[in-house]
């Protein structure tokens, strides 16, 4: 009934800020737009553009626009994959390095505009953000500072272009769920590098699409995880110090893009960009190099697992089509996250904990939802939560989640499991944030326990669920 009236309170207030209020909040906490971010998981990142077509990587912005040709393009064909993938969204390369434009921008000669492609008369941009709202995902897109066919690029008049450049793309497109900022930095035709006017950037990006979350290295509302891999730290603050650095060659180091300041003073939680591919464009020769389901499951393990997104690079071909092969590891992957996370043992479970606070029920920890959350005494920095199922079970899966709308709390934790008659340790960990998941040898037993044993402030769980999968061989 609890949940029933927590529901309703959300529905009709349409929005988690309301609900957030009903716990304190201590230190940074995220907006409504992060939060809505933190739910969507996982989205598909698209590069396309020229390199698709000369099997390069990085192009010089020299390349003729007519190589940019495809000969099928269909943006519904991805947005339908990445819905059935379960992916939330997807992000493409509105423009990369080289210039080029895949919408035909008044600020560039260099775009689908003078592209033989639907004899100039094509825009991706509004063939993708069309079939992703027909598809029900998110829109977002990166634009990279840096372009190597601008002939403005290096002097004041290129962040004027820049910023009108935004200005058409974010104004033009419906919404935006995130723009992507890339740090690499490098010389125009013109031999020269250039000094990005951000703080004048992030304003415009604010003024026309103040529904997007900005993504950079030092956010300001989502960061870079510090590798290209697909792996947050095990220990993964959402909280991030950026005063004194900048995107780029200026950004805080990798490793502290990967577990974030502990006592950040701003909430900026991390994003793992990683491709299906070798490349981040598409490669005919990378077509036997796709990853499979498994491996995209290891990676979902330790960015999804750790408390970050996972932002899946998935490129369409030459047709200007995801490639079966591609297609066919998005569903693969699909599958074993289904399959891993269909049963929830501890569903139901009976709760038992060391301290309880006035209106906060036990059992709320193990009703399938994150948001109806449990928290002990208001003093209280440690507790234990026993959980006991109706008989013994086989499992080698747990997940834990945060409350994070009230901040991001908890910094140690112990999971054991009762084995003849004692509790033996299973496995700990440090950070819990949005969501953890840990993987440890297959264990039969019907009562376990999570034990909070360092926490900045009173911890505030949302869930735990057990599970018994495939082992995907991740240390945790
Ligand atoms: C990098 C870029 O230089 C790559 O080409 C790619 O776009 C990747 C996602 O970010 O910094």
């Amino acid at each position: 009934m609890l949940r029933i009236i927590l529901l309703l309170l959300l529905t009709v207030t349409g929005s988690l800020g309301s609900y957030a209020q009903l716990v304190d909040i201590v230190g940074p906490a995220p907006n409504a737009r992060q939060m809505e971010w933190h739910q969507m998981e996982f989205y598909l990142f698209m590069h396309f553009g020229p390199n698709t077509f000369t099997d390069v990587e990085w192009g010089k912005g020299t390349e003729d626009p007519s190589v940019f040709n495809p000969t099928e393009l269909d943006c519904r064909q991805w947005a339908r994959i990445a819905r059935d993938a379960g992916a939330k969204g997807i992000i493409i390369t509105a423009k990369h390095h080289d210039g080029f434009c895949l919408w035909p921008s008044r600020f560039s000669d260099h775009t689908v505009a003078q592209s033989p492609w639907k004899n100039g008369k094509g825009n991706v941009l509004r063939e993708l953000s069309e079939a992703c709202s027909s598809y029900g995902i998110g829109f977002g897109v990166y634009i990279s500072p840096w372009d190597r066919n601008h002939p403005d690029y290096g002097t004041d008049e290129y962040n004027d272009i820049y910023v009108k450049t935004m200005r058409e793309l974010l104004r033009g497109y419906g919404d935006i769920f995130e723009l992507w900022w890339d740090g690499a930095n490098g010389e125009g035709p013109n031999g020269k590098k250039q000094e990005y006017d951000f703080p004048r950037f992030e304003r415009t990006a604010r003024r026309f699409a103040d529904e997007a979350l900005i993504f950079s290295d030092i956010g300001p509302d989502i960061r870079w995880v510090g590798n290209e891999k697909g792996i947050a730290g095990k220990t993964n603050w959402n909280l991030l110090d950026t005063v004194g650095f900048e995107r780029g060659i200026g950004a805080p180091p990798v490793d502290t893009l990967n577990t974030g300041n502990v006592n950040g003073k701003s909430w900026i939680p991390a994003e793992c960009d990683v491709s299906i591919r070798p490349g981040w464009f598409y490669h005919p020769n990378e077509d036997t190099a796709v990853k499979s389901g498994r491996e995209l499951m290891k990676i979902f393990m330790t960015s999804v697992g750790r408390g970050s997104n996972l932002l899946l690079n998935v490129p369409p071909d030459r047709r200007g089509l995801i490639h079966p092969n591609d297609s066919a590891a998005l569903m693969a992957f699909k599958g074993l996250r289904e399959s891993s996370f269909r049963e929830n043992l501890a569903r139901r479970a009976r709760v038992h904990v060391s301290s309880s606070r006035a209106g906060y029920l036990p059992s709320l920890l193990v009703d399938g939802f994150r948001f109806s959350h449990w928290a002990p005494d208001k003093t209280i920095t440690t507790c234990s939560i026993e959980l006991e199922m109706d008989q013994e079970k086989e499992f080698n899966t747990i997940m834990l989640q945060e409350y994070i709308e009230a901040g991001q709390r908890i910094e140690a934790f112990t999971i054991e499991v009762f084995n003849d008659g004692n509790y033996v340790p299973l496995t700990s960990g440090t950070t819990v944030g949005y969501k953890r998941i840990l993987q440890f040898p297959r264990q039969t037993a019907s009562k376990i326990r999570i034990s909070v044993t360092k926490s900045k402030a009173s911890p505030v769980l949302g869930e735990i669920q057990v599970f018994n999968c495939e082992d995907f061989g991740n240390e945790q």
